[in-house]
């Protein structure tokens, strides 16, 4: 359960029954159900839950600012890594890292509910890192950006990693004043992901399709995902690699590279 973004409350949810365009039913905690004579059930939300959560976004968004302020008079160029649990985020950055580190100096921020291993890993190349855990938070947030950064020393024309929490819906909804917002998926996530979680699609700059060494092995097909993605976001910047053979890594670390230089 998140307590921060109440997304687990079900609000504003919408139950369909295959085959049955008529039929939905609005889910909303508390809230009161009723049929209505247009012949099918709903429940309304509550005006004041709404109010809530746009106003836990518009604080977040106010902070988000801020820190993209902080970021740009730096010359920081700040990446959101985002994605399902486990589609590859932490090797993606332990192969990336060592090959720009010639180029610019490289600082991470780990988010996870709980543990340190991803900061652990990251600690062992080398470059300073932070974990940030968000206990039963589903996302990191701008104030959790903020106030890391206050205790890292990020230095000038330099990388910041932001590796999300993997939840491939509610980091999609909160701004951290990053630069770019890059997504993971895997191939072993299946090639409807960009369709079914359209919002991560839509608001991120970068899609990295991650694992393709498993390609022979699951019935997934690239074309049709990219496809599928750029239905979502046309402006999407595509890359196919895999982060354990390194296979597709050149373009994907090439397209770093020009953005680290222009930063
Ligand atoms: N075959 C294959 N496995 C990979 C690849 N990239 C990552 N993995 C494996 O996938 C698993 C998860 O990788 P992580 O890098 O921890 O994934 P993550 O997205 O950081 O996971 P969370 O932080 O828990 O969301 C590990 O067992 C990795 O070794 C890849 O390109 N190919
Ligand atoms: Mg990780």
């Amino acid at each position: 359960m998140c307590d921060s973004c109440g997304c687990s409350s079900g609000n504003g949810a919408v139950i369909y029954k295959p085959g049955d365009a008529s039929y939905h039913v609005h889910v909303d905690e508390g809230a009161h159900a009723h049929d209505h004579d247009h012949g099918h059930r709903h429940e309304h939300a509550h005006s004041r839950q709404v109010v809530v959560e746009q106003d836990v976004l518009l604080k977040n968004n106010l902070l988000a600012e801020r820190n993209r302020g902080y970021f740009e008079a730096k010359n920081v160029l700040a990446l959101n890594f985002l994605s399902s649990p486990g589609s590859g985020k932490t090797t993606l950055l332990e192969k990336t890292i060592p090959r720009v580190q010639q180029l610019s100096p490289v600082s991470v921020i780990e988010g996870d509910q709980q543990t340190t291993n991803d900061a652990e890993r990251i600690q062992a190349l080398g470059v300073p890192v932070l974990q940030v855990n968000t206990g039963t938070g589903c996302h990191l947030d701008a104030q959790m950006i903020n106030r890391a950064v206050k205790e890292m020393d990020i230095r000038d024309r330099s990388l910041l990693c932001i590796e999300n929490v993997g939840n491939l819906v509610c980091p999609a909804l909160f701004d951290l004043g990053e630069s770019l917002k890059v997504v993971v998926i895997s191939v072993t996530e299946g090639d409807d992901k960009p369709l079914k979680y359209p919002t991560m699609f839509h608001e991120s700059d970068v899609c990295i399709l991650n694992k393709t060494d498993l390609l022979p092995y699951v019935p997934f097909d690239a074309a049709i995902c990219r496809e599928n993605a750029l239905k979502v976001n046309h402006r999407l910047e595509w890359f196919e690699l895999s982060a354990i053979t390194g296979d597709g890594f050149d373009a994907w670390i090439g397209w770093l590279q020009s953005k680290l230089s222009s930063a």
